[in-house]
């Protein structure tokens, strides 16, 4: 079943890849769903390694992620899909225990939705014990992870505790009595939404902290997940999150393809309104020979950005 995995992805995503740059958003949707595993490490501490099984190229990007028992093979959690992203799961790791449980926590990583103006990798951190997202991380660029951009969910005042004032910030502003800094943060269940409920899990959550320590550690472990530089053009095998950064590359480099094809339809079918038929010659032809060239480079290396993905991303050991 793994292998038969592993080479639909290669089939889909290689034949996108090459065959339809110019497609915009559907350039990274795969046509089947697909299953992607990981090997997390032992995330229920029974001393046997667990997986982790996504779907993040369905066409809804919304298939849940659960985490495997390595054991007997039962489910131990479900992850649902936050609202506002897509690909959810193109990217899982173990991170240390951050909110002090005992137990341990998933990194999963998901592109948001502003795509292609702003892509952005985010990261939710589940409890595997209580499935619910503790944390979030934001990367906009491949540079190395800081402390700092480990974010606690329900922490709307950022002081690295989810406490009363967070609690009184909240409810503040569900009452139209104040205002809130950052809605992701207030979003605690990540439903898309900010309400009460919202604040009934912040209360139940106060007294959650984030000493630098365990930042450290996390972002640590985030960075090593990194793994290699995801634009080197070498055949290093990339980490998870290298892969995902890898897509978004892709995904900027077929945004400006297709953004080029059409500047150069508008400017073919322009041409019409030239005052004479000779005119109208002249000017598509210096469409054909200056517009069109500088967009097939850029389809090319659409290409070649997502190939690179292809090759660096898709043989790892979990699709085996
Ligand atoms: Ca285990
Ligand atoms: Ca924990
Ligand atoms: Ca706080
Ligand atoms: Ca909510």
């Amino acid at each position: 079943m793994r292998h038969a995995s592993k080479l639909v992805f290669l089939a889909t995503v290689g034949s996108l890849a090459l065959g339809s740059v110019a497609m915009g958003e559907d350039c990274l949707l795969p046509p089947t769903e697909l299953e992607v595993f990981f090997e997390v490490g032992d995330v229920n501490g029974d001393g046997v390694t667990d997986v982790v099984v996504a779907e993040p190229f369905t066409v809804t990007g919304a298939g849940p992620v659960v985490a495997v028992s390595g054991l007997d093979g039962r489910p131990l959690q479900v992850f649902g899909t936050p609202a506002g992203v897509k690909y959810f799961g193109m990217g899982v790791g173990q991170v240390a225990d951050l909110d002090n449980d005992g137990g341990a926590e998933l990194a999963v990583a998901s592109l948001s939705y502003d795509l292609p103006s702003a892509p952005v990798v985010l990261l939710h951190i589940y409890s595997v014990a209580s499935g619910q997202p503790i944390g979030v991380v934001e990367i906009r660029d491949e540079t190395a992870l800081t402390p700092a951009d480990i974010r606690l969910l329900g922490d709307l005042d950022e002081d690295r505790t989810v406490g009363p004032t967070d609690a009184s910030i909240l409810l503040d502003y569900l009452t139209g009595q104040g205002t809130i800094g950052d809605r992701a943060l207030a979003d605690v269940d990540q439903d898309g939404l900010v309400e009460l409920g919202d604040a009934v899990r912040l209360l139940s959550r106060t007294g959650m902290s984030l000493d630098d320590c365990r930042r450290a550690l996390v972002a640590a472990q985030l960075n090593e997940m990194m793994l290699a530089d995801p634009w080197d053009q070498g055949t290093q095998q990339l980490g998870l999150l290298g892969c995902a950064l890898c897509w978004i590359r892709c995904w900027a480099a077929m945004s400006q393809a297709a953004d080029c094809a059409a500047y150069c339809q508008a400017q073919f079918d322009a041409c019409r309104d030239a005052p004479t038929q000779w005119d109208e010659c002249e000017c598509m032809i210096n469409v054909r020979t200056t517009c069109m060239p500088t967009c097939l480079a850029q389809v090319a290396n659409a290409a070649g950005s997502c190939g690179s993905c292809v090759w660096k991303c898709a043989p790892r050991p979990s699709y085996r």
